[in-house]
């Protein structure tokens, strides 16, 4: 079964990892170097050991796809993955004057009060984003993330590449390069922002009508962070594939530092106790045929049969 990929990287990562600090101060147990292969004809891996919200990566995706870099459009569609990142830029800013919000990531984790106060001041920066533009242009934009990185990769001499498109243009006339590659990592860049890219590398291979993507991901959290990628680069795979009239063919997930949280293994445990449905399909809109087309509802997972979402806090 396609989820076995993940369920497998759950159980050997408990099995085999080692206890390890990580900057979050949260703890994790942690094994370095670790593939595994979708192969996308069998279906589309969305994972149904738990309710896994298909809408967020969506609108994750196309918020990458069209080089937009400003929270508001996700918050805008409801989608609050990336709100930490822009809340950090706004409580460090001068213009702030509530609570002490040093560390929140943490400190919310343990100490209920502090966390009601922090939800609330949240919940205020978030109205305020989609509320005021200029605001959202001050404290929104998160910079040089996979929006930029990958739309509008700034070289030295002043220039912008567009990646997703020039990979796109190869793709379709040549197939066997073997330069098929979406890079996301800026050594002059990455000490300046808030969080390095995590997939830090892609690349495509043309074989047999097929499109196979393998990304190289630096860090994983397996519990929450990695499910999404597994959805997000599956669909990036279809959506390509789609606009270069092939069919998607594997999806190859290598993970560097692949990692549970300390405070996710209960859950992990749970889920692998879970039997897995059959996977959804994938269906996109036929009329569209560039990726940069695509609206929220051009997208969708069919036949979506899943056990119930388990919770486990975000390390910030
Ligand atoms: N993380 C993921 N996938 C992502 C993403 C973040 O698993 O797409 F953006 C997790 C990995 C790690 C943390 O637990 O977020 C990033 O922290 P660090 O930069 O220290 O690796």
């Amino acid at each position: 079964m396609l989820e076995d990929q993940y369920l497998n990287l759950a159980r050997f990562v408990l099995e085999n990892g080692h206890p390890k600090g990580d900057r979050t101060g949260t703890g994790t147990i942690s094994y370095f170097g670790y593939q595994m292969r979708f192969n996308l004809a069998e279906g589309f891996p969305l994972l149904t050991t738990k309710s896994v919200p298909f809408r967020l990566i969506k609108s994750e995706l196309l918020w990458f796809l069209h080089g937009d870099t400003n929270i508001r459009y996700l918050l805008q569609n409801n989608n609050h993955i990336w709100d930490e990142w822009a809340f950090k830029n706004w409580v460090e800013s001068a213009e702030y004057h509530g609570p002490d919000m040093t560390d929140f990531g943490l400190r919310s984790q343990v100490n209920p009060e502090f966390r009601a106060e922090y939800l609330k001041q949240k919940d205020w920066f978030c109205q305020q984003i989609v509320a005021d533009e200029e605001f959202a242009k001050r404290y929104g934009d998160l910079g040089l993330v996979y929006g930029s990185q990958w739309r509008s990769w700034q070289t030295a001499d002043g220039r912008t590449v567009d990646q997703i498109q020039k990979v796109i243009e190869q793709i379709k006339t040549n197939p066997n390069s073997r330069r098929l590659i979406v890079s996301a990592w800026n050594p002059g860049d990455v000490d300046d922002v808030a969080l390095p890219p995590c997939h830090t590398l892609f690349q495509f291979y043309v074989n047999d009508g097929k499109l196979n993507c393998q990304l190289y991901q630096r860090s994983g959290d397996i519990f929450l962070g990695v499910p999404f990628n597994i959805a997000s680069y599956s669909l990036l795979t279809s959506l390509i594939a789609k606009e270069c009239d092939l069919v998607p063919g594997e999806f190859i997930h290598t993970l560097g530092d692949a990692h549970i949280y300390q405070n996710h293994v209960a859950q992990i445990k749970e889920q692998l106790t879970r039997k897995p449905y059959p996977a959804p399909q994938l269906w996109l809109n036929p009329a569209k045929k560039s990726i940069f087309d695509y609206d929220i509802d051009d997208i969708k997972v069919e036949n979506y049969r899943h056990h119930p979402r388990i919770k486990g806090a975000v390390a910030v």
